[in-house]
């Protein structure tokens, strides 16, 4: 028996292991409340969807990149020696650059990868592409690409999402939380970089303890976590913005707003009034008004704004609320309702972004860097906004805006992904298989066999993190894991920093990528340069053996909590914000000046594309949110998530009502469509789901019932068969998941085998 240390984006833990195989995990002792998602790993480790051995798709091994590009995900593999693949890959890799050049090399590679630091897979191949000269890349995340971009014109910079008010000044302070999007355990099970200790949970029940109230906005009441009692509204999805604005009007016209706040701290206020009270178009924002559109009673919605004016109110909005159309919106909106209050830069008042969203949210930590291996730098400096790969694939020299910038799209000849798997989380996954075709070559080095590997030409089996070491640290966390190695490789399986050295070697950069370290050098290397860095915050870490010998750090919780924005309200000439005005911009003149109707100069009501406000063939709203059994579509194949489905197929949820009106029952196969495409999933019905709304999570592997057509049925039920793949307006370019119409209907007849974790040659 041993007992290794490790870590995961789920949390630290102990991996046992008897006759060289790991037979369980445990959570790390001092974790008050483990991820239940952590059970998954042993089964996934050895799950017979492991990708066993380098293989290449047949037509690619006969023609490489003249072969006949709709075979990807149809065509049968070929196993070939790992001396083979490296040379292909290498080959390929040396053509396409003196051919095309390096920006016709897409290594975006978007993904959550595994949580250790240097064999962080997206930075791996980054590392290993800018030795080779560059690549296009990808900017901002699925998660918050709006976010992103919005926060930066209205605050200067991004500390609503990154460093927010501490929970201990929420306990102590907070009389209101309003949650827009909820405030949960689920989404919180995760942090980036892992975790030692999962913290909201166990925040969430002393705020409850010391008396906070909460009301949740959500179409969801699994939203919030049931022990705080939140009053649950259930607006119709994608109209937060004309809840909060029939909210702020109510505020103005009863004069509760903080207009010296206002005056002070925040520049275009009148602006904006004009459009609030409807001086400007004829029509005030009211909750009449807001009541029409969301569907929540106008009373209430005045109720609540006074109730917000009355208290020391903390205003949260979920990720989820910006991956919709114009999801800069909610955030801009959000903002400008905590300054329409003025109690931001107070204890406990104010806004914060994604508590409940991510598990380190609102955890007081000392600022220490955590030990990331280095890209290195793009000399192609080419890159597209996150979302927009089908988009670029499909019109190569297309022009198209993002963020004030008019750019036009590369011509991309080869894909590499590493880490990240597109088929799990791009919209309209039927378009992006007719992208997909364009390329001449793609290469992905996956454990297993994904949809993404599926669709690939060459296949390159990655261990998993249990399978070497590294080390585990999130910039939200105060602890940082040593990463044992439980178990060697399985199978043919190699680690991403040996392929890439190999083929660097092969290229004449091996020097260059490696800078001569092998893994445990790399380790010891990457802790030190972290180290020193601590130091010079006077915060003290044991040398690289003793952290290794004992299996984690923990850094003492710092003595002084954070409120955001406090400095600059303090005071705010001495602490502007980083804006044009060094204010709040509730008014912008760059955006303004942008001219893009899809994001004017203030928050703004702006119809989502899809929405059931304006149903016509599909009248359900579909909430594709995160999963609670697995991260996205990672260990999808293990039972923890696998107990979850409903006849093996992704359970959906939907209000008995809407189940009734179609004949629907509990544990019924549906099919779920729009134009975009089709899926089946099983029946969960319930009171708690929001009539004329669907929840399916994501990250179902996607299972073509006739695998390589464009519009397939999908077997299993991955959302992003319906989803729409647009931007969220020219500022930001953000995915759009969260709007989308589609019907449901019973699926009649013998329900077709799941093929998902069978491996490509499986089939015929
Ligand atoms: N409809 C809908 N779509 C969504 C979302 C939604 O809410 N709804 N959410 C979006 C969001 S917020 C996000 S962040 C994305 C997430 O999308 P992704 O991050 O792409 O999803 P993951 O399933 O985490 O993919 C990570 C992949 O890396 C692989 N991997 C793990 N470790 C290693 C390794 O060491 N080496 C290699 N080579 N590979 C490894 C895993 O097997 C897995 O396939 O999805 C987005 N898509
Ligand atoms: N267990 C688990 N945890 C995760 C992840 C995972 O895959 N699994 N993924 C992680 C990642 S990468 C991210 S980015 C975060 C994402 O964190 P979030 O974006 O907060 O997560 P979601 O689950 O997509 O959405 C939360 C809820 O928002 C609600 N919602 C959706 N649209 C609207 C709307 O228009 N209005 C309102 N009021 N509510 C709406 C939905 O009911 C949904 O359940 O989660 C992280 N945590
Ligand atoms: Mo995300």
């Amino acid at each position: 028996m041993g007992k290794i240390r490790h870590s995961a984006h789920w949390g630290a833990f102990t991996a046992e292991t008897r006759d060289g195989r790991v037979v369980g995990v445990a959570p790390f002792a001092s974790d008050p409340h483990p991820a239940p998602i952590l059970q998954a790993m042993p089964e996934a480790l050895y799950h017979h969807c492991r990708v066993a051995e380098p293989m290449v798709r047949a037509g690619w091994l006969e023609s490489g990149r003249n072969s006949d590009r709709a075979g990807r995900g149809k065509e049968r593999f070929v196993p070939v020696s790992w001396e083979k693949a490296l040379t292909l890959v290498g080959d390929e890799l040396a053509r396409v650059k003196a051919a095309h050049g390096n920006a016709a090399i897409f290594g975006g590679s978007y993904g959550w990868s595994s949580a250790g630091r240097f064999h962080h897979a997206k930075t791996q191949l980054q590392r290993f592409l800018n030795c080779h000269g560059g690549f296009t890349a990808q900017v901002h995340s699925y998660s918050i690409a709006a976010g992103l971009a919005i926060l930066p014109h209205i605050l200067g910079d991004i500390q609503g999402i990154r460093n927010v008010t501490s929970w201990r000044d929420i306990r102590d302070n907070t009389q209101l939380l309003v949650a827009f999007g909820g405030i949960g355990t689920k989404n919180p099970q995760v942090q980036p970089g892992g975790s030692g200790e999962h913290s909201t949970q166990f925040w969430l029940r002393r705020l409850k303890a010391a008396g906070m109230a909460v009301v949740s906005v959500a179409p969801l009441r699994g939203d919030t976590a049931d022990f705080l009692d939140a009053q649950w509204l259930a607006p119709r999805p994608n109209t937060d913005v004309a809840m909060m604005l029939g909210i702020a009007h109510t505020l103005v016209a009863e004069d509760r707003h903080d207009r010296a706040f206002l005056a002070r701290y925040c520049i275009g206020f009148e602006r904006f009034e004009a459009y609030l009270m409807g001086t400007d178009d004829g029509q005030p924002k009211d909750a009449g008004w807001a009541a029409g559109i969301t569907g929540i009673d106008a009373e209430i919605l005045r109720t609540l704004a006074r109730r917000m004016a009355d208290s020391r109110t903390m205003i949260t909005t979920s990720y989820a609320l910006q991956r919709g159309d114009h999801g800069e919106q909610p955030f801009w909106m959000t903002v400008t309702l905590a300054a329409v209050l003025g109690q931001i830069g107070l204890p406990g008042g104010g806004f914060g972004f994604g508590y409940g969203s991510m598990q380190a949210q609102g955890n007081a930590v000392e600022p220490i860097a955590s030990p990331d291996l280095p890209a290195g730098t793009n000399p192609t400096r080419s890159f597209i906004p996150v979302a927009r790969i089908a988009d670029m694939l499909l019109n190569p020299g297309a022009p198209y805006d993002f963020n004030g910038q008019r750019r036009t799209y590369p011509d991309i000849k080869l894909i590499y992904w590493c880490g990240g798997n597109p088929f799990h989380h791009h919209q309209d996954i039927n378009r992006l298989i007719s992208a997909w075709r364009r390329p001449e070559t793609i290469i992905v080095h996956e454990p297993w066999w994904t949809a993404t590997a599926r669709h690939a030409d060459i296949v390159l089996p990655a261990t998993t993190t249990l399978e070497r070491n590294d080390i585990g640290a999130s910039s939200g966390d105060r602890f940082i894991i040593a990463m044992q190695q439980a178990v060697p490789p399985v199978g043919g399986a190699r680690n991403d920093y040996d392929i890439f050295s190999a083929i660097a070697e092969r290229l004449g950069i091996g020097e260059n990528f490696t800078e001569g370290r092998d893994e445990r050098e790399w380790l010891r290397h990457l802790y030190d340069v972290a180290r020193q860095q601590a130091a010079r915050r006077q915060i003290e870490m044991p040398d690289f053996d003793t952290f290794w010998a004992d299996g984690h750090i923990e850094i003492p919780p710092p003595a002084t909590h954070n409120v955001l924005y406090a400095g600059f309200r303090a005071d705010p000439a001495a602490n502007p914000l980083k804006t044009p005005s060094g204010l709040i911009e509730i008014f912008s003149q760059t955006i303004d000046g942008f001219g893009y109707d899809d994001c004017p100069g203030h928050p703004t009501w702006l119809e989502p594309v899809e929405w059931l406000g304006a149903v016509g063939d599909y009248p359900l709203h579909l909430i594709s949110q995160q999963p609670a059994t697995r991260l996205h579509a990672q260990m999808d194949c293990a039972s923890v998530s696998r107990d979850s489905k409903i006849q093996g197929r992704e359970p959906i949820s939907l209000n008995p009502a809407d189940g009734a009106a179609r004949g629907i029952a509990a544990g019924d196969i549906v099919r779920v469509f729009n134009a975009r495409g089709e899926i089946l999933a099983g029946v969960i019905l319930d009171d708690g789901v929001r009539e004329g709304v669907v929840c399916l999570a994501t990250g179902a592997w996607y299972d073509p019932a006739e695998p390589g057509r464009i519009g397939s049925l999908d077997k299993h039920g991955n959302p992003n068969v319906l989803t729409l793949d647009r931007g969220t307006s020219r500022l930001a370019q953000g995915p759009i998941a969260h709007s989308a119409l589609v019907e449901i209907e019973r699926f009649e007849g013998p329900a077709p085998e799941i093929t998902a974790f069978t491996g490509p040659n499986a089939q015929g």
